[in-house]
Order: C-alpha cells, then sequence, then structure tokens
C-alpha cells in the first residue's frame, strides 16, 4: 500500500471534448503541475479527430508528460483500467475532460491526498460548497435515494458514491480485480475498496452540466450501478484483490 504522496498520474478520458480538454489541462497545470508525474489521455477509435490533435501536439511538447494511450478494452471502465496499469504516479486523479469535474479542485484533491496519502479522497456534489447545475430533477433525486441507499448498505457516512471525481493511492487500484467495463465501473471503483475498509473522505464540488460534446452514457444504464453495488458487498476479500494468500 502506498506510503506517501510522490506525484499524480491525472487519468483523462477523451471522446468529444475539444476546448474544455484543453481547458482542464491548462488548469491543473496552472495550479499544481509540480504534483503531477504525468497525464494520461486514454482515447478510443471514437475519439474525434480534433481532440486527438490536442492529445498529439501536448504529446509532441512534451512527450514524457503527456502520454496518448490507445484503449484496448472497450467503453470508459475499460479505458480507465488499463489506465490504472500505465500510471506510475505514487496516486491516481480520477476525472472527466468535459468540465463535469472541476479542475479547479484536482489541487485541492492532491492538498489532502499529502495529508492522508493512504485514503481514497472523493468529491462530493452533496455536502455544504457542493452541488448540481443542470441536472434534471428526476435524477437528482435518483440520485439522493442511490447515495442513501448505498450509504446505508456499506454502513458509511460518505454523501456521493458515484461522482467519479477522486484520487486514490495507484497501488490500491493495481491490486484490485475488476469487472465492469461501462460507466458501472466509475461505482465499482469505489465499492470495491469500501468492502475493503479502505477509509474514504470527501471534498465539496459542484458538478455542471457540459456545453461542449455529450455524454456517453445512457439513462437507463444508472440502473446497472445496482448490480455491482449489491455484489461488491457481499464479495470475500480475496475476490477482490489480485494478491493470493498464503
Ligand atoms: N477513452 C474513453 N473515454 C470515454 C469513454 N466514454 C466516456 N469517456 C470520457 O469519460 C468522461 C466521462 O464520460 P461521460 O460520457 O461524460 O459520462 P457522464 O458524465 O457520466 O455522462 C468524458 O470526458 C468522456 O469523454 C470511452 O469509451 N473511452
Ligand atoms: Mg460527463
Amino acid at each position: 500500500m502506498a506510503y506517501e504522496f510522490e506525484s499524480a498520474t491525472i487519468l483523462l478520458p477523451v471522446i468529444d471534448e475539444i476546448q474544455f480538454l484543453e481547458r482542464t489541462v491548462e488548469m491543473i497545470q496552472k495550479d499544481c503541475d509540480a504534483d503531477v508525474r504525468e497525464y494520461l489521455f486514454l482515447v478510443s477509435e471514437k475519439t474525434c479527430p480534433e481532440s486527438l490533435k490536442i492529445c498529439q501536439r501536448l504529446h509532441q511538447a512534451q512527450p514524457d508528460r503527456f502520454l496518448i494511450y490507445p484503449q484496448k478494452l472497450p467503453f470508459l471502465g475499460g479505458a480507465l483500467r488499463e489506465g490504472f496499469e500505465q500510471a506510475r504516479g505514487s496516486h491516481i486523479v480520477l476525472m472527466a475532460t468535459d468540465m463535469e469535474t472541476d479542475p479547479a479542485k484536482v489541487k485541492d484533491l492532491i492538498a489532502e491526498a499529502k495529508q492522508t496519502p493512504k485514503q481514497i479522497i472523493v468529491c462530493s456534489r452533496w455536502i455544504e460548497d457542493g452541488g448540481f447545475e443542470g441536472y434534471s430533477f428526476l435524477k437528482w433525486l435518483l440520485n439522493w435515494i442511490f447515495q442513501k441507499m448505498f450509504a446505508g448498505l456499506y454502513g458509511v457516512k460518505l454523501t456521493d458514491l458515484t461522482y467519479a471525481f477522486r484520487i486514490y493511492p495507484t497501488s490500491l487500484l493495481k491490486n484490485i480485480k475488476w469487472e465492469e467495463l461501462r460507466h458501472p465501473f466509475l461505482f465499482e471503483c469505489l465499492v470495491k475498496p469500501l468492502n475493503l475498509g479502505i477509509p474514504v473522505r470527501e471534498i465539496p464540488c459542484v458538478w455542471r452540466a457540459r456545453t461542449e460534446g455529450k455524454s456517453q452514457n445512457s439513462f437507463f444504464r444508472n440502473f446497472r450501478y445496482l448490480r455491482i453495488g449489491l455484489r461488491a458487498k457481499f464479495y470475500p476479500q480475496e475476490k477482490i484483490t489480485k494478491q493470493e494468500r498464503g
């Protein structure tokens, strides 16, 4: 397990973000570039040419800091799982490039990870100074019910288990056996650590609906989150971690 904070690998999955991708990188660079080991662009055949051009330009300027990884496993979960394997920083920042994960908060996540490097720090939209802008009332309500249900099931005081804006010790993510490939992976990668008893802390963040590109998720796929959330609660630890026992 991690030790101390040395540097962060920022995972940046990209499909159709152009200006928002550039703004995301610029904001992180301005705030905390010295703490970043590498920016890892996760791209697929669905990534649009303009987005790819930005990744390539950054990579050409600084090949060891901006890396492009063409995913082999499908979908967002597949991209992130491969990103974990590539990461060389002591910690991994999980976020999007569509500005729904406010890049201004990356420095705060890193500052928290320096304080408690063995913990997972997550952003919450449900605590004071957090919030939602441009979220439909129905989704907001379902989200609230979902959070309450799963915080109860896992016996934690957390308020946001599904906002995939977090910092993790890299070794933890590399040591877990993952199963989901699509968006429910974002939930899996919190509930499995919770099953293992890893401490999780929250900081506030406001979610703002993107105004560039479009979501790759569908409303009905949200119901698949239930399945992994319920399953992972009852897994024995050896079904979750890669290390063989004794
Ligand atoms: N590499 C890669 N990135 C993806 C994929 N699906 C989504 N993303 C990116 O992951 C981030 C979050 O995805 P998004 O579709 O906005 O999810 P939502 O905010 O939960 O609706 C965005 O920056 C997307 O461009 C995928 O299959 N592969
Ligand atoms: Mg999004």
